[in-house]
């Protein structure tokens, strides 16, 4: 049976879907994710990659070694935007605070300068958006529906950065109003990017799955804040207070893919402190068809291949985990 059919099946079989796409989910090669064929299951959190300044580096040897199976651009906004005031990065013992601010050139620019450039990459684009009303993503939506550049959006609802972009993904009526908008726009897959930061992410899958979303991605960051370190009450980030990333949420991810996996069909990718193919496949057991690594490329720009070839060695292993060690019990003496 083709992955093709099992994914259709996936998608419409109310009684065994669950049991089909999860079984294609748990193995570490080529899949369809909402109809769009992929290598394998990891591709890159939006905004933590650079692909073009990536392949201002490394030429043309990102093109042959790409390391992620499809590839999510920063969010892209209907006019252009400067972004929030420096500082924007704050390092943490487990991870980092951004405050970036959604910086980038808008529409217009997008379509002219990037999109060529996203087109020459060898593997799926998927474009993300976000507007501070769903009038605004509508239209951004709109102008990508019959690039065939583009094999998906991405709706960003969840930026912690930008309070408009929040509120339409930390309610559940929102979201379903930014989807009943959106949706008659474009025949592409939308996926819908959740926030941590609201009382219930599930609640939020439900409603975008109810409202025509195909797929749901989660975590975005963690609101936090860090305390300049030579000026007493003032917050160090420009923006006051940033998004947490990185091995700190990877805990919160897990709990989250799990609690909205319960709550929708549809595919979920999972993201949140990814570093091996051992925090992949624990994302793909909780639930997701495909995994997003974010801050780890920061660190290691080949993080998402070497993370993709470490999950294919642990499903050949049968679901083996070689890159954790077996947490040493104590011992206790038979018959004591
Ligand atoms: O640009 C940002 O500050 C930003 C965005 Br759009 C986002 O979705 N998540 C994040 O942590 N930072």
């Amino acid at each position: 049976m083709s992955f093709a059919l099992r994914s259709s099946q996936a998608r419409t079989s109310k009684e065994d879907g669950f049991a089909l796409r999860s079984s294609q989910a748990r193995t570490s090669g080529r899949r369809y994710f909402c109809g769009i064929e992929l290598a394998h299951p990891i591709v890159n959190g939006s905004g933590t990659f650079d692909a073009i300044a990536a392949r201002r580096a490394f030429g043309d040897a990102l093109l042959d070694e790409f390391p992620f199976a499809a590839f999510v651009s920063k969010t892209v906004t209907l006019a252009p935007r400067r972004g929030n005031p420096p500082p924007r990065l704050w390092e943490l013992g487990a991870g980092m605070i951004n405050s970036i601010g959604l910086p980038n050139k808008g529409l217009d620019r997008f379509l002219a300068e990037d999109l060529p450039a996203l087109a020459e990459l060898p593997v799926p684009l998927i474009v993300n958006v976000m507007g501070s009303a769903p009038e605004e993503v509508a239209t951004l939506v709109a102008a990508f529906a019959e690039r065939e550049e583009v094999a998906a959006l991405e709706l960003n609802v969840s930026c912690p950065n930008v309070k408009t972009g929040l509120l339409m993904g930390a309610d559940p009526g929102e979201t379903a109003g930014l989807l009943d908008a959106v949706r008659p726009r474009t025949a592409k897959p939308l996926i819908v990017k959740l926030t941590p930061n609201c009382a219930s992410p599930a609640a939020v899958a439900a409603a975008a799955e109810q409202h025509g979303a195909d797929a749901v991605s989660l975590i975005n960051t963690l609101r936090g804040m860090a305390m300049h370190p030579r000026r007493p009450g003032e917050p160090w980030l420009g923006g006051g207070t940033g998004g947490v990333s990185g091995p700190a949420v990877r805990a919160i991810a897990l709990a989250q893919v799990r609690e909205v996996r319960e709550r929708v069909r549809i595919p979920i990718v999972g993201m949140g402190g990814v570093q091996t193919g051992g925090h992949a496949s624990d994302l793909l057991d909780a639930g997701a068809d495909l995994v997003g690594v974010g801050t780890e490329s920061f660190r290691d720009p080949r993080a998402g291949a070497r993370i993709a070839a470490e999950l294919q060695q642990i499903t050949a292993n049968s679901g083996v985990i070689h890159d954790a060690p077996e947490p040493t019990r104590p011992r206790v003496a038979q018959g004591d």
